[in-house]
Parts: structure tokens; C-alpha cells; sequence
């Protein structure tokens, strides 16, 4: 039985799967500039975040209808809950989306489509949280966010993604403002390949509740300081960060370090099509190759619990 665990750092459009995307390309028209799964998969040799972000937005033309998003949101699901978990907080990327001509509603009702029915079908209860992305404008972000209006029901939060470097958390203060006033969590990638100093912004510029990456916290002893004393949940995604470069190898993660100084460390897939793997995967991973003991192990499942939106957020509605 897999450990039972949260998935706080995921997002949907990266759980498309060689398969699914050639289906969906079959079923909608549109050509793929790859023969087959087989030469799709060789593509999936990146050197950084940006090489990885080009095929993650390329293949993104296979999304067409509700039912697309449908599809895509049910069969992560299925696998999600066949590796224990049992709480996904899941990222979405309407821009992209609005962008290649699709409307906001195509996109949430999609993805609704599965969600909405998850608990029932998979025992894997959800929440929706809507990026912006970084390296867009932030009138595009406060334009998608005036957009989601009908939608925010369903929506628990905000984050923000895609290229990191030269689009610090400032650019999106007044975005994240309008957002709080909405009733939105907030959270951010911050430290997957930006500086320490964007981790800081986005906690105090932003007020994000929850750090996604943060690995590189690590260079800043102040930052770590805080980050523990304020419990900060630092959303990390192993395999991501061997596939992506941030780290040189898995050996070298420094996750084991980070519990030990006592950050809230939580470990999650990201893009588990692309990455080599979903939670349970990125569990066993860091449970064979860094030697984190069975506490540790559950300790992580704890902590993707703590750092969820869970309860808490039916807590806030109550009041
Ligand atoms: C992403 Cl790994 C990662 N980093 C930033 N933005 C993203 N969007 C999808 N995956
Ligand atoms: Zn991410």
C-alpha cells in the first residue's frame, strides 16, 4: 500500500502522456511535428526550464475541447490515486490556453468534467488553482483573472509559473492584491531557477502562503531561518529537478538537508508526464537513492497534508 499523500505541485497540462497527446491530436486534427510516442519521448532530453517549457507549450495544441480537458484531468487522477494520493491541488495554465483561441470556460468545465466527479470515481479530493504566467504581462494576468469572475467557485487559488528568470514576483503585486480581495490562496514557483531574493518577494510583495520549489532558499541563511520559523510549506518536485538541471543528480537533491534544518518540505511530481514520474514515483525515488527513513517518508505524507488548502479553506468560507 503506498503511503497516502497530498499532491500540491502539479499541473495538469503536464501530465499529458505520449499516448493521450496523440490520441487527442487524432481525435482533433491537428498534426504533431513527431512521427510517433517513440520519437515525442526522445524530444524529452531538456537542458533547463525553457527547453522544457517549449515542448510543454507545443504539445498543449492537442487541447481542444471540454472533453480534452476532461480526459486529461480523469487519467491523472486514475494514476494519481493508484500512487496513494489522495488530495491533488492541481495548477492550470489558461493563458496558454486563451491564447491558442480557447475560452476560459472550455478550460475549467473541462477540467470540472473529472474533478467534480474525482471523489467518487478515484477517492482523490481536489482543488483548482490558477497560474499566471510569469514571462506574459500582468495586465494579461488582472485581464485572466477579471475572466475566471464566473469561474471562482471553483477556484481555490493562484500561482504563478513558466520562465522564472528576469520576471520576478513584483511584476505580479497588483494581481496578487486583486486576488486576496477575491477570497484566493495564494501561492508562487519562486527558486526553481530564480534567486533566493524572488523567494523572499513573492512571501512578502505577494504574500503566498506556500513556496512551489524554493530549492534555492538554500543560499540564503536568513530566508531558511524564516521559512522554518514561519512555516513556510516548500512544494519540491525531485525528478523535476534532475530532469530540468536544477540539481546535478538525484544523489545530489538536497531535500534531506532541508528536513534536517527543518524546513516543511513536501514532495511532488510537477510534470509527471515529462518528469519521469508521479508522487509515488518521486517518493520511491527519494526514498532509494537519498536513504530518507520510514519517519521521514511519513513525515513528508504529513507534511503534503499540513500544507494543503484542505479544510482550512472551508474553515475561511464558514467565517
Ligand atoms: C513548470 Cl517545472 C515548471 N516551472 C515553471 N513553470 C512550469 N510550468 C509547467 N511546469
Ligand atoms: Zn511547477
Amino acid at each position: 500500500m503506498p503511503l497516502p499523500k497530498a499532491e500540491l505541485h502539479l499541473h495538469i497540462e503536464g501530465t499529458l502522456e505520449p499516448e493521450l497527446a496523440f490520441e487527442l491530436a487524432a481525435r482533433n486534427g491537428v498534426r504533431l511535428p513527431f512521427a510517433d510516442t517513440e520519437e515525442l519521448r526522445e524530444a524529452y532530453r531538456f537542458k533547463d526550464l525553457q527547453s522544457f517549457l517549449n515542448l510543454y507549450y507545443e504539445l498543449m495544441a492537442v487541447l481542444r475541447t471540454e472533453q480534452d480537458f476532461a480526459d486529461l484531468a480523469d487519467a491523472y487522477l486514475a494514476r494519481a490515486a493508484a500512487q496513494g494520493v489522495r488530495h491533488a491541488e492541481i495548477f492550470f495554465d489558461p493563458q496558454a490556453h486563451i491564447a491558442r483561441g480557447l475560452s476560459l470556460g472550455t478550460v475549467v468545465e473541462g477540467l470540472w468534467r473529472a474533478l467534480g466527479d474525482s471523489e467518487r470515481n478515484h477517492g482523490v479530493s481536489t482543488r483548482l488553482i490558477m497560474c499566471f504566467l510569469r514571462d506574459e504581462s500582468a495586465d494579461s494576468a488582472l485581464e485572466t483573472l477579471q475572466a475566471a469572475t464566473p469561474y471562482l467557485d471553483r477556484i481555490t487559488g493562484v500561482g504563478l509559473d513558466s520562465a522564472e528568470v528576469g520576471h520576478p514576483p513584483l511584476k505580479f503585486r497588483d494581481v496578487y492584491r486583486t486576488a486576496a480581495a477575491l477570497g484566493l490562496r495564494r501561492v508562487a514557483h519562486a527558486g526553481e531557477e530564480g534567486p533566493p531574493e524572488y523567494i523572499t518577494e513573492a512571501l512578502d510583495v505577494l504574500g503566498v502562503e506556500r513556496v512551489d520549489h524554493g530549492l534555492r532558499c538554500l543560499e540564503d541563511p536568513v530566508l531558511v531561518e524564516r521559512l522554518v520559523r514561519e512555516r513556510i510549506p516548500l512544494t519540491l518536485c525531485p525528478l523535476s529537478n534532475v530532469r530540468l538541471r536544477a540539481v546535478d543528480t538525484l544523489a545530489d537533491h538536497p531535500l534531506p538537508a532541508m528536513l534536517d534544518a527543518g524546513l516543511l518540505c513536501t514532495v511532488n511530481s510537477d510534470d509527471p508526464a515529462y518528469f519521469g514520474g508521479y508522487a509515488g514515483d518521486n517518493f520511491r525515488a527519494v526514498r532509494e537513492t537519498l536513504g530518507l527513513s520510514e519517519d521521514r517518508l511519513r513525515e513528508l505524507a504529513r507534511n503534503s497534508f499540513l500544507a494543503s488548502f484542505l479544510e482550512d479553506d472551508e474553515e475561511r468560507r464558514a467565517r
